[in-house]
């Protein structure tokens, strides 16, 4: 078996991240289609699975988490995903952008830019890289935003600025949602908004979006991460597109793990 034993060295664990997470539902999927009765995905945090990994890696032992790009991880080590031959992950994802259904007619300077607001992974990126190297969030979309003004001046073109109106983003703790939220934060406090960024788990993001309680999301990955959230809320909210394109989920494991496709775990 050119795996070798790593289903015993990982005590065969995928070690995964918050429970809501759509990627944690694909694992158990996977699981699943390849008969991989005698394993398990652990749930814990984004911060946890990303320090687990590094653990590993100093120590170069095998391990297997729930991964996904946009990240930094991929900057700072050597890894590699899977291959998922049964598409129990799926296939490219991109990132959307949901509001609330009255947002437009609400808060018609926040609508615009929301509706604007789209950028690529490596600028995504830059911002996880930067808050993973220790700088508070804020203070790394701050630096983006004051170093892509091209970019940021797209979003907000013809926007008139407002007078301290209250908004409000849900998200969810992922590094690369903590990097969106807090990119689209800045640049609607920039036009006036007091922005509020409120963390919570994945169902209730879109449901919050759904029920009005939060005004906008920038973190709905489709069409196979939030399916079963898409469509639990479809028509409650306003799918604005895609903000950013080309992100990918599976499972990822250091380039020295002896295995290449999820098969090689069977
Ligand atoms: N993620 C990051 C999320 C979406 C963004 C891939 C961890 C998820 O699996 O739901």
């Amino acid at each position: 078996e050119a795996a070798g034993n790593i289903g015993e060295e990982v005590d065969y664990t995928i070690t995964g991240i918050d429970a809501g997470a759509g990627v944690m539902a694909a694992a158990e999927q996977a699981i699943e289609d390849y008969e991989l009765e005698d394993w398990s995905v652990q749930p814990s945090s984004s911060a946890a699975m990303t320090s687990a990994l590094d653990d590993a890696i100093a120590n170069e032992e095998p391990i297997i988490v729930t991964g996904w790009n946009p990240h930094w991880k991929f900057a700072v080590h050597d890894l590699k995903y899977l291959e998922d031959p049964e598409g129990s992950f799926g296939e490219s994802e991109d990132i959307h952008t949901l509001v609330r259904n009255d947002l437009e007619a609400d808060m018609p300077e926040a609508y615009q830019v929301l509706d604007n607001f789209n950028w690529e992974g490596e600028d995504m990126e830059e911002v996880m890289l930067e808050v993973n190297e220790g700088t508070e969030p804020e203070e790394a979309a701050r630096t983006w935003v004051d170093e892509n003004e091209d970019m940021v001046s797209e979003w907000t073109e013809g926007v008139e600025e407002v007078d301290g109106e209250q908004i409000t983003l849900a998200f969810v703790a992922w590094d690369s949602e903590i990097a969106s939220t807090n990119v689209v934060a800045t640049v609607l406090s920039d036009l006036g908004y007091e922005v509020k960024t409120n963390s919570m788990e994945a169902p209730i993001m879109f449901g919050a979006v759904a029920e009005g309680e939060a005004d906008a999301m920038v973190a709905a990955w489709l069409p196979g991460t939030h399916e079963q959230y898409y469509n639990d809320y479809e028509g409650e909210f306003e799918d604005l597109g895609a903000n950013l394109e080309g992100a990918k989920i599976g499972l990822v494991v250091p380039e020295y793990v002896e295995a290449d496709s999820i098969e090689d775990l069977q």
